[in-house]
């Protein structure tokens, strides 16, 4: 039976992969709610059938947009948020307003209205890990977050726990580790060293290049978050990860390599104040609770694929891309 989805941030990154992801795999239809911040465009829906998926464009913080959007759909599905690391070390108050209160406004009409909730959290909320921990982040892993984007992202994730708790609300919720592939905005580690590359800037790697993240590619993360709505257990939440670790010089050199370039033609800048060190995910419960698995299990080739994109994707991140890197600038990044 089909469903009528709310997807909030669905003209973001991950959700309109989300949203793809859905159109091509179920026979739900889909309301985006999004804001279309700096980080949001309507050309990452393109090629979406017009007639199951609605577009509006306003604030998840704002109640009278949101109440009417969430009475109509049989499940919200949270993506919308602040997103970046060093956005919110620059200007920390966009991440309260967005990923707090309008989290707090989503779940506020979700009560009202008995509607099915996921929120889309990260690993972030859980701080860091050594590069020589034996453990990965779990479910039961306290929180402890570094940025003033992990800790909105921590406090919302705290906030729908207790909506679930003292208000009954059916929510789910999940972690995931750094995502890659298309529509990934510019200011992004990935999108950033390939799209300098095309422009003949070289890498720019903060600090030394030690820091490990746990690559997962976004098709990944949405067939993880559609099966966590499908079979997922009310007040539960799912860490999404697909064994993806490497340190960020690794990621340049792989960059590098497959844009035909030198390993070492890189740039060591300033590093990122309070910059987490490694991210592990422990997906264990996600695989044996629910059944899910990765598909895509060779990074090089997902990079590789990656890459491609954004060559022939110029138009899509060329608007963002003189504006990023000024802003980089200004911070010697
Ligand atoms: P993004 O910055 O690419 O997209 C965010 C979207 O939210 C944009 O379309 C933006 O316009 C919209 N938005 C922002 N403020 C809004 C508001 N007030 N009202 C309505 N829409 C608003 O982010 P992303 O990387 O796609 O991340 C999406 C979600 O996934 C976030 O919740 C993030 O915390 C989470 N997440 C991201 C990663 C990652 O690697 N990128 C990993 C784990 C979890
Ligand atoms: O130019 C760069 N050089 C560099 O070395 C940039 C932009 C980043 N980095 C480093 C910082 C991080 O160690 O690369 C790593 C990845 O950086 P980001 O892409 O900014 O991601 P991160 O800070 O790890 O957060 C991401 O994953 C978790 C997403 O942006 C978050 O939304 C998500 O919650």
């Amino acid at each position: 039976m089909s469903r009528h989805l709310l997807v909030t941030g669905g003209a973001g990154f991950i959700g309109s992969d989300f949203v793809h992801y859905v159109m091509a795999h179920t026979e739900d239809t889909v309301t985006v709610l999004d804001k279309l911040t700096y980080a949001g465009s309507r050309d990452s829906l393109a090629g979406v059938p017009s007639d199951r998926v609605r577009l509006v464009v306003g604030d998840i913080a704002d109640a009278a947009t949101v109440e009417p959007l969430v009475a109509e759909a049989d499940a919200v599905v949270h993506y919308a948020a602040e997103s970046h690391n060093d956005n919110s070390l620059d200007d920390p108050s966009p991440f309260l307003t967005t990923n707090l209160i309008g989290t707090f406004t989503l779940l506020e009409a979700a009560r009202r209205h008995g509607t099915r909730f996921h929120h889309i959290s990260t690993d972030e909320v859980y701080g860091d890990l050594a590069l020589d921990d034996p453990e990965r982040f779990t479910e039961a892993t306290p929180y402890n977050p570094s940025s003033p984007y992990s800790a909105t992202k921590a406090g919302s994730d705290l906030l729908v726990r207790a909506w679930v708790r003292s208000f009954g609300v059916q929510a789910t919720l999940s972690n995931c580790s750094n995502n890659y592939g298309p529509r990934q905005h510019v200011e992004k580690f990935i999108p950033r060293q390939i799209t300098n590359l095309i422009d003949g800037i070289r890498p720019r790697l903060y600090g030394a290049g030690q820091n490990v993240r746990d690559w997962i590619h976004a098709d990944d993360h949405s067939s993880a978050v559609l099966t966590i709505l499908d079979r997922g257990t009310i007040g539960e939440t799912y860490l999404i990860g697909a064994d993806g670790e490497k340190s960020n010089k690794e990621v340049v050199e792989l960059i590098l390599d497959l844009m035909g370039r030198e390993s070492t033609d890189y740039e060591h800048v300033t590093d990122r104040p309070g910059h987490d060190l490694r991210y592990a995910i422990d997906s264990t419960r996600l695989r044996t609770e629910l059944g899910w698995q990765p598909s895509f299990r060779d990074f090089e080739a997902g990079l590789a694929a990656t890459v491609a994109w954004y060559r022939e994707n110029e138009a899509w991140w060329r608007p963002q891309k003189a504006a990023t890197e000024a802003k980089y600038a200004k911070v010697g990044q």
